[in-house]
């Protein structure tokens, strides 16, 4: 880990209080990013082929150059466990949430270059169907990421209102967008560019999205580990019908 964030620890937590995310720089060295991407190769390569079709998406499944998204690396894979549970992500995770983070989710975010598509505005907190609300998400970026290919756009102090109606999306990966988006709402939008080792880091609360990858030459790679705090009560019932009826639906329609 590059960053020595503990020596900053209460100022990242003041920044993270008031606006609902915060971005540290260099969270990871180069080298560190460099063996993030080999082990996403080599799992790419041997592991992708023979996970469930609800854990990899395409953007065009026919096609295995466009691979979007994968979930549950964190379970899969030696390496991303460890970078997962017990380490630096999750330590930070439990001084923002300020009760102790339990992993639950490391995702795989990709943009193909010219062809990834924009992430609907959304708040985890819908998903993540949690009393109370009290989660993170932590998104590293693995390469240059800015306003062509796709930087993540935040509403900074959304965290601290409610959660907003959401309506079913047809973007494969991010089932579910805010149904009255406004131009109010989009002229609040911060973006935040971010260099590889570049950390993000949001409530669940928080209100973001992401435009297509515009670049026909660049691809848009991260991970996104995901905590919830250990005092948030998740409804298992629900959320466990909500991804059946979804994976039914989207086997349907031939997407996965
Ligand atoms: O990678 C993206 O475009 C957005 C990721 C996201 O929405 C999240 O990590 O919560």
């Amino acid at each position: 880990m590059s960053l020595d964030w503990k020596a900053q620890q209460s100022d990242i937590r003041t920044r993270f209080d008031r606006d609902g995310f915060v971005q540290l720089s260099s969270f990871f060295s180069e080298s560190e990013v460099g063996e993030v991407l080999e082990n996403l190769e080599r799992f790419i390569r041997d592991r992708v082929p023979s996970l469930p079709p609800e854990h990899a998406f395409y953007e065009d499944k026919a096609d295995r150059r466009t691979l979007k998204q994968l979930q549950n690396l964190h379970g899969y894979d030696s390496f991303f466990g460890k970078l997962t549970v017990g380490g630096g992500f999750e330590d930070l995770a439990t001084a923002l949430l300020g009760d102790r983070a339990v992993a639950q989710n490391l995702q795989y975010f990709n943009k193909p270059a010219g062809i990834g598509k924009g992430t609907p505005a959304h708040q985890d907190g819908y998903y993540f169907m949690l009393e109370p609300c009290l989660a993170v998400t932590m998104w590293l970026a693995l390469e240059e990421v800015d306003a062509e290919n796709g930087c993540v756009r935040y509403i900074p102090g959304s965290h601290k209102r409610c959660i907003r109606p959401h309506q079913r999306t047809t973007t494969l990966g991010f089932s579910q967008g805010i149904a009255d988006w406004s131009d109010a709402d989009e002229a609040a939008t911060v973006s935040c560019p971010a260099n590889p080792g570049d950390l993000l880091v949001h409530h669940a609360m928080t209100i973001h999205r992401a435009d297509g990858n515009q670049s026909k030459t660049r691809s848009r790679q991260a991970l996104g580990f995901v905590y919830f705090g250990e005092s948030a009560k998740a409804d298992e019932k629900a959320k466990a019908a909500y991804v059946q009826k979804l994976t039914r639906e989207m086997k349907a329609a031939g997407k996965i």
